[in-house]
């Protein structure tokens, strides 16, 4: 299939689009500007993708006339939507907007993608063992309020132009390439530079209550991958891995895998203006729908990940 990723650039993308190039998909990669110092495969591939500037996103779309799109890009990181919520809205509800429009301007047969977060049940999941889809959606953060409005819009300008549509709602994922700002990142990155001799030996974390439900992103991308290559009725999608873990058991499990001792701080910097405490997701109608399930081990992954941020700082040394 010919499949266009937005967003190509970040975290997912460059895990899917490995994923996607070995099933011998032909790739896409939509960057919001390339950098021509990357691997000369991924600069032939890419094109600049600005979702914001409709004409390019027509001109790109027009151009490839994707089978799918996989509609990654976005302001992805919930702290920084509270500093900066007009960009996260903005990003995150009109770049949408403009992809699903222009496919259906194009009258093209593209089936889209749009990914969504478990953030927009928000305050639901306070009275809620295990999220499904239709639990009500209460978002309160200006991230899971665009990831909500996004999501809403889509199925409704899919419904006008009569598309393909699925919206995909992942509960929180992590794994090797993640950068800093996201909570198992933010712990690897410090083990590693303290491991180092880059940092003193403590680490300033957030609240530690919070429970999330965590799957490893190449688990993530094999359903993504999946929910395309069958045949799925368009739809709302949870995907996660339905265990509830607290941030200090994963916090734990990283020390135990440190190779020097580590002192915690409680940073109070790092708490958010609202909190969900625990988010649990229900991933049955995914699992049957393409009958996956999530295979990593979940200490496999923080090890892996951990790997790779040693190997990462080793290079700023
Ligand atoms: O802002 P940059 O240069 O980091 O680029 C990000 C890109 N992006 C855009 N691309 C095109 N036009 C824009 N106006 C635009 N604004 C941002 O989206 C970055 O390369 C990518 C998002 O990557 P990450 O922040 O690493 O997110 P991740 O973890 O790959 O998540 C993929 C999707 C997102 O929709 C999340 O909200 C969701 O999964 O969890
Ligand atoms: N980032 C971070 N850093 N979070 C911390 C820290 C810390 O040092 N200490 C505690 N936390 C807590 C946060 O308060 C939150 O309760 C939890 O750890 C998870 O935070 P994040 O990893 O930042 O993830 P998120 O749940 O806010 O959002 C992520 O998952 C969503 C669902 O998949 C992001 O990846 C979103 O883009 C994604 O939609």
């Amino acid at each position: 299939m010919r499949i266009l990723i937005t967003g190509a650039n970040g975290f997912v993308g460059r895990h899917l689009e490995r994923e996607l190039v070995s099933r011998n998909h032909e790739v896409f990669l939509g960057v919001k500007q390339i950098d021509k110092n990357e691997e000369i495969r991924r600069v032939k591939q890419s094109v600049d993708l600005n979702i914001l500037d409709k004409e390019q996103v027509k001109s790109v779309i027009a151009f490839v006339k994707p089978d799918v799109i996989f509609h990654l890009a976005a302001q992805s990181n919930v702290m920084q939507s509270w500093d900066d919520p007009t960009y996260t809205l903005t990003t995150n509800i009109i770049g949408t907007v403009n992809i699903v429009e222009v496919v259906g301007e194009l009258s093209l047969s593209t089936k889209i993608i749009t990914i969504g977060s478990s953030e927009e049940y928000g305050i639901t999941a306070k009275y809620t063992n295990k999220l499904t889809e239709s639990s009500p959606c209460l978002p309160q953060n200006p991230y899971a309020i665009s990831k909500f409005a996004a999501g809403e819009i889509a199925q409704q300008i899919a419904k006008k132009y009569h598309l393909n549509h699925i919206h995909v709602r992942p509960f929180n994922h992590f794994g090797p390439g993640q950068q800093e700002g996201f909570v198992i990142s933010d712990f690897a990155s410090k083990i590693a530079r303290i491991e180092a001799g880059l940092a003193s030996n403590s680490i300033k974390v957030g609240y530690l209550e919070a429970e999330r439900d965590f799957t490893d992103v190449r688990d993530i991308i094999d359903a993504y991958v999946l929910l395309i290559e069958s045949v799925v009725p368009n739809g709302i999608y949870n995907i996660g891995s339905g265990v509830s873990r607290s941030i200090s058991e994963v916090l734990d499990y990283l020390i135990e895998l440190a190779d020097v001792p580590i002192d915690i701080e409680i940073d109070y910097d790092k708490y958010r203006i609202s909190e969900v405490k625990n988010i649990v997701g229900d991933s049955n109608k995914v699992q049957q729908a393409i009958d996956w399930k999530p295979e990593h081990d979940f200490k496999d992954s923080l090890k892996d990940t951990l790997n790779w941020w040693r190997a990462s700082v080793t290079v700023e040394i």
